[in-house]
């Protein structure tokens, strides 16, 4: 069968600056046609570097696939619908999936009558199933894992297990060799290769959907499964596409060394949770050896009290020691803070006085999002204010702000400010230069994207006017 994958791409001005900036291998997608090619014939177009969506339609006029397969971030999840609304329109036998984290939150908000099936969590082998069930002319009701689109209702086939991580195939990235000099984030690497080590958490955060999808567990892939995958990859930095990379202390320990000894030279990137660098400065060593230079920190806010209103488990201590340890080695941090709706002035300078006091290397502000799939989502979804999903992309207020809305945007640009102070002005110093001119060029084309949407947030609200103070 003739099955085309689309990486899509959004079309809100925050989403298209983001693309510009952040540009990552369609891992997702990658591991999807793994599972088909050797029996089908597999295409991958991505819609943010491939030409949009006049490059779509020649795709699919040329291509003529018989399955079309999407998916995305809630904030992208019009876009997916779009794409296979035009796959049906230009071919209405063609069957059309979606799955990613919003049909798995939320797969009901995919009962659209141009998509025929729904993929709740993992996607290799139920992917594989539907395609071999669809060349059969087989019923996909007996296949575990899926939402059915059937006469304008959701019919939901029993949950499907959750896959170990050493069993899925290693992601097809031949799938996208015509684009892969166009991935990557200027700030850590230019050529950067996505790849996958753990998944799930053990925290229990009442905004974050990942320890969901894996029903509470921490999935991790065996030091020889991520060799063997390491050696397949070109591209000189790597960043894994974990919530928490670094929870099992042994198996850590053990891969950071086997890399150090295969000697691949490659450098590394991942997300940790502030309490795990505290906790295990060694292991922190022992990756700062193998090559981690970049990690993500999800420091979120300033004070125990507002930490523990969100159910995480870290403090303010552990994202003191883990900075102090992440400087001690060498290795970045991307802090990640949120705004709450609820902020005062004083609340939002408290934050940012955090973290710069923390002297976070790079720090990113958003706004807490009761995305669908949390515990966030099920205490707040009486007060949503915003039901436009394009917008649920982090950086709007979906639910009342105690602030004016165009005040508390004054205080979220406000914020990236902090961009401007010394040790920020440093690491952005020090990562330009590695960049070429052109690399600079496209790095500063996408920030000033990013400037000029933070600017303008609250225009974004369209209808929705605002809640009072
Ligand atoms: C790595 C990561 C990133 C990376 C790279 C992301 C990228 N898309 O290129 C970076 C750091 C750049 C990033 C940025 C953002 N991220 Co992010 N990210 C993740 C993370 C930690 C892992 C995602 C991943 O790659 N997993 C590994 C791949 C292989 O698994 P997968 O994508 O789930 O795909 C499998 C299945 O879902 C399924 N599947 C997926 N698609 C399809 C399609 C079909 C047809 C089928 C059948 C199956 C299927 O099968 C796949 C194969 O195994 C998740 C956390 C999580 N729990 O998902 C957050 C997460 C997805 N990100 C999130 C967000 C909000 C963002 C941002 C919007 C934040 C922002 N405002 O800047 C941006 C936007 C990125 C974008 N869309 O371009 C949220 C999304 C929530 C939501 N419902 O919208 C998550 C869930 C984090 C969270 N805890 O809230 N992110
Ligand atoms: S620690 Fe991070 S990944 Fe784990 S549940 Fe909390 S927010 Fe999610």
């Amino acid at each position: 069968m003739r099955i085309l994958l689309v990486r899509v791409a959004a079309d809100t001005r925050y989403m298209q600056a983001m693309y510009k900036v952040v540009r990552m291998e369609p891992l997702s997608l990658e591991y999807l046609g793994a599972a088909v090619k050797a029996d089908h014939e597999v295409k991958l177009f991505d819609m943010r570097v491939q030409g949009g969506w006049a490059g779509l339609r020649k795709v699919l006029e040329t291509f003529k696939p018989q399955v079309v397969g999407t998916g995305g971030d809630t904030c992208e999840s019009s876009a997916c619908k779009r794409v296979l609304t035009l796959a049906k329109e230009l071919d209405p036998e063609c069957l059309t999936v979606v799955g990613g984290i919003h049909a798995t939150s939320l797969p009901e908000d995919y009962l659209h009558p141009d998509i025929d099936l729904v993929v709740i969590n993992e996607g290799v082998f139920a992917f594989r199933e539907i395609v071999a069930a669809f060349e059969r002319g087989a019923s996909f009701h007996d296949i575990p894992g899926l939402g059915v689109n059937q006469e304008g209702a959701q019919h939901r086939t029993p949950k499907r297990p959750l896959s170990e991580l050493d069993r899925l195939p290693f992601p097809d990235r031949r799938l996208t060799a015509d684009a892969r000099s166009r991935y990557g984030f200027s700030l850590w690497g230019k050529h950067l290769a996505l790849m996958r080590y753990t998944q799930g958490c053990v925290g229990r955060c009442d905004f974050c959907p990942s320890w969901t999808q894996t029903d509470g567990r921490y999935l991790r892939r065996s030091v020889d499964s991520m060799l063997a995958e390491l050696e397949t990859i070109q591209e000189p930095y790597i960043y894994f596409v974990c919530e928490e990379s670094l929870l099992d202390t042994p198996l850590s320990l053990a891969l950071a060394k086997a890399i150090q000894e295969q000697g691949l030279g490659k450098r590394f990137g991942m997300p940790l949770r502030a309490d795990t660098i505290a906790a295990k400065p060694q292991v922190i060593e022992a990756w700062a050896a193998a090559g981690l230079t970049d990690t993500i920190v999800g420091i979120e806010q300033a004070n125990d009290d507002h930490l523990q209103d969100r159910e995480k488990t870290t403090t303010v201590q552990d994202n003191r020691d883990a900075l102090r340890i992440l400087k001690a080695n060498h290795v970045d941090c991307t802090g990640s803070m949120f705004f709450r709706p609820d902020f005062t002035r004083e609340q939002f300078t408290e934050l940012v006085n955090f973290t710069l006091e923390l002297g976070i290397d790079c720090p990113q502000y958003f706004v807490l999002t009761p995305i669908p799939g949390t515990k966030l989502y099920d205490k707040v979804r009486g007060q949503l204010v915003e039901h436009d999903f394009d917008l649920w992309d982090f950086n709007h207020a979906v639910t009342p702000t105690k602030l004016p809305l165009q005040q508390f945007y004054e205080e979220y640009m406000y914020a990236y400010q902090t961009h401007l102070s010394p040790g920020v002005v440093e690491f952005y110093q020090r990562k330009l230069a590695g960049m070429s001119p052109q690399e600079m060029e496209a790095e500063m084309d996408g920030l000033m994207g990013f400037r000029e949407v933070f600017g303008t947030l609250h225009t974004d609200h369209k209808e929705y006017a605002g809640p009072s103070a």
